[in-house]
């Protein structure tokens, strides 16, 4: 199988304050590593990955990996408009982190209309939750995550526990928006690319028929 082949490519962005371990969590993701001393990024990183999201669906992900510095918020402003999912990630031994999730939400919100993105709240460096290292509780962070309406889950890029169920967690919400029509596809908009629109057409409509008589599932590419 041509391994490069997809049916769906989402863009997806990696938001919150430097440190907090954005580029951690994609370096496990995409290569199953960890570093202890990883650049800070200036600017904005490009990561890659392929994601089966159900039998035959193959998903192409390209991940914007921004700076939180503050320094390269111009740069990193100008790739929210052309993404379609977010994970917007705090460090919980880190409270200032935590309290800026807020304001980066709204940012992007504010800035991407009339498109949507969809996020996932990670609460990164659980590792650090048994050294004692832990500010944040998870009460508190699903407590945010619920009034901004998306789902929480906590990470550790160190360890690996929960990366790759943070990003499928990202991924499936996304391609569910999609079956649904809450994600449309738009004109002159990269957050998603279908290799076959029509088909995506018909999935929605036997997704929406009355089970009786809805028959085999299309998939983007059949
Ligand atoms: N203990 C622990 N440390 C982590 C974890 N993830 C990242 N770190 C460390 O946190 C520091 C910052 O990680 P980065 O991935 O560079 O953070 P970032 O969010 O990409 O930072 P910017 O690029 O400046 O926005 C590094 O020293 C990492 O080794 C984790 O899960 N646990
Ligand atoms: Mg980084």
């Amino acid at each position: 199988m041509d391994l490069t082949l997809w049916q769906y490519q989402f863009r997806i962005i990696m938001l919150g304050d430097s440190t907090v371990g954005k580029s951690s969590l994609l370096k496990r993701y995409t290569e199953d590593m960890f570093l202890e001393s990883i650049n800070q990024t200036v600017g904005v990183d490009f990561y890659v990955h392929f994601l089966e999201v159900e039998p035959g669906v193959r998903v192409k992900l390209q991940f914007w990996d921004t700076a939180g510095q503050e320094r390269f918020r111009s740069v990193t402003r100008s790739y929210y408009r052309n993404s379609v999912g977010g994970l917007l990630v705090f460090d919980m031994t880190n409270q200032a982190s935590f309290d800026h999730i807020k304001e980066w939400h709204d940012e992007v919100c504010e800035r991407v209309q009339p498109h949507k993105v969809l996020f996932v709240l990670v609460g990164q460096k659980s590792d650090q939750d048994a050294q004692g290292g832990r500010v944040v509780s998870q009460e508190q962070a699903e407590k945010l995550a619920g009034q901004l309406g998306m789902p929480y889950i906590e990470a550790s890029a160190k360890t690996g526990q929960n990366v790759m169920e943070a990003f499928e967690l990202l991924t499936r919400r996304v391609y569910q928006g999609l079956l649904s029509g809450e994600v449309e596809l738009q004109e002159g908009w990269d957050g998603v690319k279908c290799a076959a629109p029509h088909a995506l057409q018909l999935q929605r409509a036997s997704l929406t028929r009355p089970s009786s008589t809805t028959t085999k599932k299309k998939k983007c590419c059949d």
